[in-house]
């Protein structure tokens, strides 16, 4: 089977209750749509666990993005490393990770890694994609974390896809519109109750697409879609609820 989450935030203990309730084997498949790190309790095991699963794919989200950003590649000498600490556009992209998004703890965490450990993260976060494509008998699909926008076919073939699909959100007139025609989309990003109250915690499956941000890190639930049979399945938030 094939299984997509996203938005996993540290969540680790929800996130294993959601593999025994899955009954996830090697057999299996999971696409995980970004933002696996910050804000939750336990963003570095949690990344590790997924780096060290063989059948467990990570899709980059906005805050890998920021994470890889502020990261000084492992492998520079100390005297590259002193140049580069103080540089103006690294203490910017610091500020916007753990100042204003929650970057705090996986910031920390990883601080205490070792060298070996560290430069595992880095090389793996540096070659995620921004986008899977999957076809699944009849179906195809596109696995992005915030929005593919418009003309996404056209940007991938150009190769210029920007963060832009990482941070974007599906909104507005987005609902009436096929994003990627021929393609169902599946996207995380924005916590479903985002969309209204009466969304929260629920998958929200409208007109070609799925959006499967359920809010976990926030003390909703954390939702699962099989693509093979479009089953979903939840685990009910262990955080501190937000409101
Ligand atoms: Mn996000």
């Amino acid at each position: 089977m094939i299984y997509v989450m996203s938005d996993l935030h540290g969540c680790l203990s929800e996130f294993k209750k959601m593999l025994n309730k899955i009954s996830f084997s090697d057999n299996d498949i999971l696409y995980i749509i970004g933002d696996v790190i910050d804000r939750g309790p336990e963003p570095i095991k949690l990344l590790q666990f997924i780096m060290n699963s063989k059948n467990i794919h990570l899709i980059m989200g906005n805050h890998e993005e920021m994470m890889l950003n502020c990261l000084l590649s492992p492998s520079l000498s100390s005297e590259e490393r002193n140049d580069m600490k103080y540089s103006r556009d690294l203490q910017m992209n610091r500020t916007l990770w753990i100042l204003y998004n929650g970057g705090e703890n996986t910031a920390k965490d990883y601080n205490k890694l070792s060298y070996r450990e560290q430069k595992d993260i880095y090389d793996y976060l540096r070659l995620l994609k921004k986008v899977e494509n999957i076809q699944l008998k009849e179906k195809k699909y596109i696995l992005v974390h915030g929005s593919p926008g418009k003309c996404l076919e056209e940007k991938l073939k150009r190769k210029v896809l920007s963060s832009d699909i990482l941070w974007n959100r599906i909104e507005g007139e987005d609902f009436y519109d096929d994003l990627v025609s021929g393609y169902e989309v599946i996207a995380g990003h924005t916590p479903t109750i985002e969309y209204g109250k009466e969304y929260a915690g629920k998958i929200i499956e409208i007109n070609h697409k799925y959006l499967i941000d359920c809010g976990c890190v926030f003390g909703e639930s954390l939702g699962c879609i099989c693509l093979d049979n479009r089953a979903q399945y939840y685990v009910r938030s262990e955080q501190p609820s937000e409101i």
